[in-house]
């Protein structure tokens, strides 16, 4: 149908198997008018797995329009899915490749390791000071010594500044206490994904302990968590790094307390909904 001479008619899945419908006025490449029944993300529907994503400019390389669909539409965006044969395996992202490309599309929603630490091995880390002289540390150490507190560690090994036990055949529950300080600094990395997600515990805010992680950019700090929930057990903490997509980064720990509560807790460190570069 033509409206003006510049507005056609497009009805899509029809005869849906759950009932849904779409339909929609557009003009050439902007939705003016939508209807719908169900169909909350049709793209998703014709693209398995896939996610759909807005960007204000052509669909980038490795992707497909999803514009005629009417599943997302929003003046002045373009709607992308990933074509299901371009998913890429998550274990094949290069971790130092050197970035090439602008960044664009959001491809998938899972999450990729970059430390866990369960190798055991620092030995690519710059280490400083002793308060990571016998880390990673294994196991629920701070459960060992009291019943009722945990690290909330994923797999065996994490990093744990009060903690001194490298593995299971050192004692359970051993410490070294709060009095070493130091820095941990990762190797460099690429960051592809929109999130950066890790888990985190220690530090105390009530008698403000200084301990960090941090995420550096060409040697400068651009994010920066402190915990300071006075308990051992770690949480997830998540940082939208979208903005820094394609650079290399380094990640650092930083324990530079003494004092009660002057350790830092550290874990699972993931890239998460990976982006495509170029
Ligand atoms: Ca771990
Ligand atoms: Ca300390």
């Amino acid at each position: 149908m033509n409206l003006l001479g510049i507005v056609a008619l497009s009805i899509l899945a029809v005869g849906d198997a759950n009932g849904d419908w779409e339909a929609g006025l557009k003009a050439e490449d902007l939705a003016i008018r939508r209807w719908r029944k169900g169909m909350r993300n049709s793209c998703v529907r014709l693209n398995e797995g896939a996610k759909c994503i807005k960007i204000g400019k052509p669909c980038p390389p490795g992707t497909e329009g999803c514009c005629d669909k009417f599943s997302c539409w929003k003046r002045n965006t373009r709607c992308c899915c990933l074509k299901p044969e371009t998913t890429a395996n998550p274990t094949t992202v290069p971790t130092t490749a050197e970035p090439t490309l602008e960044p664009t599309t959001v491809l998938r929603s899972d999450c990729h390791v970059v430390y866990d630490f369960e190798d055991q091995d620092l030995s690519t880390w710059n280490l400083t000071g002793d308060a990571f002289n016998n880390q990673p540390t294994y196991g629920d150490n701070p459960h060992a010594r009291e019943e009722g507190r945990h690290s909330n560690h994923q797999g065996d090994y994490w990093i744990g500044t009060f903690e001194n036990r490298p593995g299971p055949n050192y004692p359970a529950g051993g410490m070294q206490g709060e009095g070493p300080q130091g820095t941990m600094t990762s190797p460099s990395f690429l960051l592809y994904a929109k999130y950066l997600k890790f888990l985190i515990g220690g530090g105390c805010v009530e008698v403000y302990t200084p301990v960090h992680a941090q995420l550096l950019i060409d040697g400068r700090v651009v994010l920066e968590e402190t915990p300071k929930s006075c308990v051992d057990k770690m949480t997830e903490k998540t940082w939208n790094i979208a903005t820094y997509l394609g650079k290399n980064a380094q990640f650092r720990l930083i324990d530079k307390s003494s004092a009660f509560w002057g350790h830092i807790n550290f874990d699972n460190l993931r890239q998460c909904q990976r982006m495509l570069i170029g």
